[in-house]
């Protein structure tokens, strides 16, 4: 058996229960075949498959907060220290029901390649609880957030590892965390990213990661002939990632047609009102239903469905696992050419595997949705030197390392023979900068 597939097996069963993170362990060293076959002395003598699969360490901790009810509730937390060869630990935490250590492991591990890919100094971690933020008031959300930073301060720090949002924290949570850090800590320092304008957010945070991944589509689509103007676009998810990839989109050309949230969807033909959304997801914290009352032309759909309406290209930014193979064969059969991932692995391995066998062009999240992070590494190095870039300035500089990006994984897949195959290139080009840098430093 050849080394990827031995430590492939050895991760399975060393982590059992973890579907989501053998899916991505699977994805990454599936596709550093090549690199792994012409490195295969060194990189098994220095052990590199199984350290970089291996979490620095792990962290879970009770949270106990109490509701406005006056009862204790208790919900736990985690944080996954992944990897920090090439800069300190950094990745957002995730408030979701479904949150559990596979599913913030399979997130921190993705993270070391995406947050390589950057070309910026950054680790891989990522956190999270399995809190609800849905229908809580701002005070127990408070409560929630001061008991997670409770626990959490111990182990964080500018230097050392810098959290940020994803799904269910943002901008609101992120405030009341860093809060409580520097009560506690008595430091105020850049910790966490995403904060808000007024005590050290970065401009143009809260729009990077939907921006950066039409800069990187819009990219890949001109290096293959074809140009995103007038083209029409199926989104999932209705959150921070969908909102602004749907507005970069709009201000492209483009006609995004569909976003979804966790009850349902909408069809709206004459395009997607992106102030309306926003009203709607970050203003009233409601359900699309709403969006579909004020809008007479949108159509709205129990479940799930975006995959079924015609498209040219589609952006998943809602979860994992979110377009499986009979949503892969919909899309083709509908004429979609291009699939750009918004969210962290919302294609099924067989779905790629489908998509890719039909020519058509695939971005994975861990370069199309870098965006994020990238200027969460930006809002890092302004906190640093005590200053505040521009709108233009930071916008301008998260375009240039998403076209960076998309040329570097092009770059790498044709190195190995696998020209056009984007996931190729994004893992490798993102390994190759950790995998050296972990060898430069020794067995640690
Ligand atoms: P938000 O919480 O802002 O929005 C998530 C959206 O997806 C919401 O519309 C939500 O529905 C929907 N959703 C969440 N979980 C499910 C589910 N299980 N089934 C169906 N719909 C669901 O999160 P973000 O937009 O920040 O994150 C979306 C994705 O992008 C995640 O995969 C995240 O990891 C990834 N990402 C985020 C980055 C960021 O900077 N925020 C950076 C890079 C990647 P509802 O409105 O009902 O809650
Ligand atoms: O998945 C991701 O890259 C994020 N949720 C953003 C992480 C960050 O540190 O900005």
């Amino acid at each position: 058996m050849g080394y990827v597939d031995e430590v492939i097996e050895r991760v399975i069963a060393k982590n059992p229960g973890e579907p989501e993170f053998h899916q991505a362990v699977r994805e990454v060293l599936e596709s550093l075949r090549p690199v792994v076959e012409a490195n295969e002395d060194l990189y098994r003598r220095e052990a590199l498959l199984e350290r970089i699969t291996e979490p620095d360490r792990q962290i879970k901790f009770r949270v106990p907060w109490v509701d406005d009810k006056g009862q204790v509730q208790v919900n736990t937390g985690y944080r996954v220290q992944f990897n920090n060869a090439i800069g300190p630990y950094k990745g957002g935490l995730r408030l979701h029901p479904s949150v559990n250590i596979g599913i913030i492991k399979f997130l921190g591990f993705e993270q070391i390649f995406k947050n390589s890919l950057t070309s910026l100094p950054i680790g891989g971690g990522k956190g999270g609880s399995d809190f609800d933020p849905k229908g809580k008031s701002d005070r127990e959300v408070m409560a929630f957030c001061q008991s997670f930073m409770n626990e959490l301060y111990k182990y964080i720090g500018a230097d050392e590892d810098v959290p940020a949002g994803d799904i269910g924290t943002g901008a609101r949570e992120i405030g009341y965390m860093f809060g409580q850090y520097k009560k506690i800590r008595g430091v105020y320092e850049g910790v966490l990213t995403g904060k808000g304008l007024s005590y050290g957010g970065s401009l143009a945070r809260t729009e990077a990661t939907g921006y950066g991944l039409l800069y990187l589509t819009e990219e890949m689509l001109k290096c293959n002939g074809k140009d995103i103007a007038g083209k029409t676009i199926v989104v999932s998810g209705a959150g921070n990632v969908a909102i602004y990839a749907i507005q970069k989109a709009q201000q492209l050309g483009a006609k995004p047609v569909t976003c979804s949230d966790s009850t349902g969807w909408i069809y709206d033909p004459e395009g997607i009102d992106v102030a309306l959304l926003k009203e709607v997801k970050e203003v009233k914290r409601a359900r699309l239903t709403e969006y579909a009352a004020a809008r007479p032309s949108a159509q709205y759909h129990e479940g799930k469905g975006v995959w079924t309406v015609k498209c040219d290209i589609a952006l998943p930014c809602a979860t994992q696992n979110e377009l499986d193979l009979d949503d892969a064969k919909a899309l083709v059969a509908n004429g979609c050419f291009a699939v750009a991932e918004g969210a962290n692995m919302p294609t099924t391995l067989e779905a790629t595997k489908y998509l890719q066998e039909n020519k058509i062009l695939f971005a994975p999240g861990k370069a199309a949705n870098a965006g994020g992070v990238a200027t969460s590494a930006l809002e890092m190095s302004q906190n640093s030197e005590r200053l505040s870039w521009s709108f233009e300035e930071v916008d301008s500089k998260l375009k240039g390392i998403m076209v960076n990006i998309f040329h570097n994984l092009d770059a790498a897949a044709k190195k190995y023979g696998h020209e056009g195959d984007y996931v190729v290139g994004a893992n490798i080009a993102g390994f190759e900068k950790v995998a050296t840098a972990m060898i430069a430093q020794g067995v640690c």
